[in-house]
């Protein structure tokens, strides 16, 4: 009964176009990495560079997608023994992307080769300049394309129109191994090595891909999927120590682990000092080192909770809550950079308007903007581009520099634009429901069931379901800082018992009343104590059952 259930959620989300067999049963099989536009150019350069001893450096970005797309390189190169240079650019010096005075200083250190991860794909100006100079560069990157291609040795990337490669939404990582792969079929070798390579470090590329929440479908899916399986394993001593700082010693890593336990951790080092701190812990192979570069990042994540939230408070002080801006437009001497997007974040939770939340530094203002459902940002930031330095991003999340000398005008536009845009969408989150149940399925095999579906993220949630006309028996505020709401439910048809926890919403306890009959749009979750594994629901609404 419950793998009908299955195959119904999979056939509401994807149709007849889906094959169900290999979603959840699909082996580890990727596309020819040489369907990627350029792919060629960039292997034969790489490969006429190791023949020739030419010097190579990996030029990353701070973020996690960026740090383990460059640890991926790196362990690339390691495993082809040949020693390559890293950059990683720190956030508050250079911010993100290829800026002029690096690459001349990294030229200046001898480097004939610039790889990017990550990132490169709007810096035409600053490639092409030093390209004439003598420095070749490889761009990697999976960001939207700006008006110009770079013109340099190759330009990897999925989002190109002419580019055949069928999964168009990888992560930067995601676009570092099709390099790795190709790179490793152009070299050739011990099959049997390369596989065990090519295997053992999908938890980089599992880790990175989920932090960037680029949709778990696809190519993505199976490289999560599996990935997943090398995280579980724990063989990388930097990701074991962070796990058990984060008191995850035991237990099953799902993607949602990896989005909130592994990837925030990461993300620390390049928020509040430097995402070498990341890149580091990552390659680290002694024990003590590694624990100590673990509880270092977990350290920076505390302060980094601490700082955002410090951050919230001030920008709700600032936002006149009867009267919403179409836009929330801020910026402070006080909020660092490497914060504003997390903050930004929070709003839009909040509010469901897009946020573009910014520190100061000297006479630049620098920002992070996170948008709402059916509104691209880097459209909007388009509009505002003469009063810019610099922009990009994905449609949903975005950063920008802008002269502090601007900042008036470039508010008042984008508060214009947007008004003028959101006159045509609803940024309400819309919660689609993919099955209703009866509460006799409501157990663990249909928990088990439902994993099958898994890894759960981006594009691919945990089945919301919907239970309707069930009576509610008893509520209860529980929680340490008593914010969270607790709501037993029974069937009245069947006498069978449900437990229901709603985390956060304590406040709606007094709209409850015993004996009536609700309906409850939840996520079935498992809960292990002492050993017992029960199931709840995870609630994400209720409302008074009509069904009579
Ligand atoms: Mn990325």
């Amino acid at each position: 009964m419950t793998d009908n259930i299955v195959s119904a959620i999979l056939w509401n989300r994807y149709g007849e176009t889906l094959d169900v067999d290999e979603f959840l049963h699909g082996d580890f099989n990727l596309f020819d990495p040489f369907l990627m536009m350029d792919m060629s150019r960039a292997t034969r350069r790489i490969k006429q560079a190791i023949d020739n001893k030419e010097k190579i450096t990996i030029f990353g970005d701070y973020d996690v997608d960026g740090v383990t797309a460059t640890a991926l390189l790196v362990e690339l190169f390691d495993f082809l023994e040949y020693p390559v240079d890293v950059h990683i650019p720190d956030r508050y010096e250079e911010g993100y992307g290829l800026k002029l005075s690096s690459l001349r200083e990294i030229r200046e250190g001898g480097t004939d080769l610039v790889i990017t991860v990550d990132c490169g794909i709007r810096d035409e100006k600053v490639i092409d300049k030093m390209q004439a100079e003598g420095l070749d560069i490889i761009v990697t990157d999976h960001h939207n394309l700006g008006d110009k291609l770079p013109d340099c040795q190759a330009v990897l990337n999925p989002k190109r129109p002419q580019c055949e490669y069928p999964e168009k939404n990888l992560a930067g990582v995601g676009v570092a191994y099709v390099l790795a792969r190709g790179l490793l079929a152009e070299l050739g070798g011990d099959e049997k090595k390369i596989e065990w390579w090519l295997k053992w470090n999908l938890d980089l590329v599992a880790v990175g891909t989920i932090a960037d929440m680029v949709p778990l479908t696809g190519e993505n899916r199976t490289l999560v999927k599996y990935g997943l399986i090398v995280v579980n394993r724990r063989s990388r001593i930097g990701i074991r120590k962070l796990l058990s700082v984060a008191g995850k010693e035991r237990g099953e890593i799902t993607a949602r682990d990896v989005a909130y336990v592994i990837a925030p951790r990461l993300n620390a080092a390049g928020r509040l000092n430097h995402a070498m701190n990341a890149f580091n812990l990552l390659l680290e192979k002694g024990e003590l080192e590694a624990e100590f570069l673990a509880k270092n990042l977990d350290s920076n994540n505390t302060r980094r909770q601490e700082l955002t939230s410090e951050i919230l408070l001030q920008v709700y002080t600032m936002i006149n809550q009867n009267d919403l801006p179409p836009a929330v437009v801020l910026a402070d001497k006080k909020w660092p950079c490497g914060v504003v997007g997390l903050v930004s974040s929070r709003i839009v939770e909040k509010y469901h308007r897009p946020a573009f939340i910014a520190g100061i530094e000297g006479d630049m203002v620098r920002g992070s903007v996170r948008s709402v459902p059916g509104l691209n940002i880097v459209q909007i930031l388009g509009m505002a581009r003469d009063e810019l330095q610099n922009y990009g991003g994905h449609d949903m999340a975005a950063g920008y520099s802008v002269p502090l000398s601007a900042w008036d005008r470039f508010q008042k536009k984008i508060r214009k634009c947007v008004a003028e845009k959101m006159k045509q969408i609803d940024p309400r989150k819309k919660i689609s429901i993919d099955i209703q149940v009866e509460a006799a399925v409501i157990n663990m095999k249909l928990w088990q069931s439902i994993n099958f579906l898994a890894p759960f993220g981006v594009d691919n949630q945990e089945p919301v379901m919907l239970l309707a006309a069930a009576k509610l028996r008893d509520k209860k505020v529980i929680g340490r800082d008593m914010n969270h709401l607790k709501l037993n439910f029974i069937k009245a048809t069947s006498g069978r018992a449900m437990e229901g926890l709603w985390w956060s919403n304590a406040s709606f306890n007094d709209r409850f009343q015993l004996e009536k009959e609700y309906d409850i749009l939840f996520r079935l979750e498992m809960n292990e104590y002492r050993g017992n594994q029960n199931v709840y629901l995870n609630i994400i609404d209720v409302r008074e059952s009509k069904t009579k």
